[in-house]
């Protein structure tokens, strides 16, 4: 099923035209209203008039996370603060957030392309959606939301969490659709069935998982233990949070939504465009985003794009599901954690020393994360009473700055083995 016929079917020298019209529309708004593009476009020699259709995108300059924490918390802002309607931040930053400002015109953008995605796999105004992401400052709760209320579907805002209270909701209500991280997805799945749910007869059908990576095989094992058509969504905060690409309902790389995000790949040791096919770092352009456009973002994610033609006769570009990283991002149930936010921490601690490691692991299909940290010698020497206190005072810090618990356990002093180059910060045992 697709929502929008028109833009999600559309030929491509149309689309190529509508991308290069909004392109343009775009940069000449940013350039006038945005101080901080009309000093990067300066600064690169580039001018709004440079900017004459999609294929000049190549001209302007990439915008990263550290620009855009640089001019928190408006610098961003291409329109008046009153024309803002809700403001969306991301985790996973040392310092200040990333901001997403949305105007009244981007929320309803939202309702639009998260219906899109519901709607590729099957959701219609007969669906009942369990809505277990985040609603908070987290985009994956409200963005979801507004994709199954545009549908005309029944929204059961239960966010993330308390899982007894999630198997009860899907039984009493009779959830057809559930949307939530693909880990969190495995976990109901085993919740349920010892709290006695026969999923091949409970009226679950489809779920809608992202904002973590996921694999194949973990698709088919939520498939079989959920008895639902598992769909992969993706997107940012950056851009707009969920409903950047989806699986169509062949379940076979991403449909990006290419009318409203505009998505390269490039080189991301040398930043040059790479064609289709190639793997390399994933940058996104808004198009019709008003309260923050975003120009060429680099997200860091590394995947390929093609333009094979799919099955359901969408035109939209494809992309693969997201195959890692250029950078030391982590996902820890659904939220991003650098481990630069974690030395941030340990820096302002007494009795600690900045070595630390962060091992994560899966247990019964939840992330656990433990930060191994080096006491110094005098608290070492001070008894396990103080270690102890200690532990815990710095778990609770850590959970402030990562907003996601993990067990700190300190060790000796120079237990951890020190490296010639890179520090190993991260043990990750999660067999995704
Ligand atoms: O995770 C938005 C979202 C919510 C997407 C709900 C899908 C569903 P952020 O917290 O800003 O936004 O994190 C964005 O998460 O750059 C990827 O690294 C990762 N990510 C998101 N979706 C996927 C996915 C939301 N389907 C960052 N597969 C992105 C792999 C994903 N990684």
């Amino acid at each position: 099923m697709i929502w929008n016929v028109e833009c999600e079917t559309m030929p491509l020298d149309k689309l190529r035209e509508l991308q290069s019209e909004r392109l343009i529309n775009t940069i000449r708004k940013v350039y006038a209203h945005v101080p901080y593009y009309k000093k990067m476009f300066d600064a690169h020699g580039v001018k709004p008039e440079d900017i004459c259709n999609i294929d000049d995108i190549s001209k302007l300059p990439f915008t990263t996370k550290d620009d855009m924490r640089d001019v928190y918390p408006y610098g961003l802002l291409a329109t008046s603060l009153k024309n803002i309607v809700e403001i969306h931040t991301s985790s996973g930053t040392t310092g200040k957030p990333v901001v997403d400002a949305y105007t009244r015109g981007d929320i309803d953008l939202w309702g639009e392309v998260m219906a899109r995605t519901l709607t590729a796999g099957g959701v219609t105004e007969d669906d009942i959606v369990q809505n277990a992401y985040g609603y908070g400052l987290f985009t994956g709760g409200l963005g979801a939301h507004y994709g199954a209320q545009r549908i005309g579907a029944t929204c059961i805002p239960i966010s993330g969490g308390n899982t007894n209270r999630q198997l009860d909701v899907m039984r009493d209500f009779g959830s057809t659709v559930l949307t939530c991280t693909p880990s969190y997805s495995l976990y109901l799945a085993e919740a349920g069935k010892e709290a006695g749910i026969d999923f091949e007869k409970s009226p679950l059908k489809l779920g809608f998982l992202g904002a973590e990576p996921w694999s194949e095989s973990m698709r088919t094992d939520i498939q079989n233990k959920l008895h639902i058509k598992a769909f992969d969504i993706f997107g940012l905060t950056e851009i707009i949070g969920p409903g950047v690409a989806a699986e169509c309902e062949l379940q076979n790389l991403l449909h990006v939504f290419e009318d409203h995000f505009y998505p390269e790949i490039i080189n991301p040791d040398t930043g040059e465009p790479l064609p289709d096919g190639e793997k390399g770092e994933l940058v996104f352009t808004t198009l019709t985003k008003e309260g923050t456009p975003i120009i060429r973002y680099r997200t860091r994610d590394i995947t390929y794009l093609t333009r094979d033609e799919c099955g359901c006769g969408r035109t939209m570009v494809r992309m693969h599901r997201i195959l890692g990283r250029t950078d030391d991002m982590l996902i820890v149930r659904g939220v991003n954690i650098f481990p630069s936010q974690v030395e941030q921490v340990l820096l302002k601690i007494d009795g600690v020393e900045p070595h630390y490691q962060l091992l994560v692991e899966r247990k019964h299909n939840l992330d656990y994360l433990e930060v191994q940290v080096e006491m110094t010698e005098n608290l070492f020497s001070d008894g396990l009473k103080f270690i102890e206190q200690k532990e815990c005072q710095i778990e609770r810090a850590l959970c402030d700055a990562l907003l996601v618990h993990s067990r700190v356990k300190l060790v000796e002093p120079k237990a951890i083995a020190r490296s010639e180059g890179k520090a190993k910060r991260i043990i990750d045992k999660r067999n995704i």
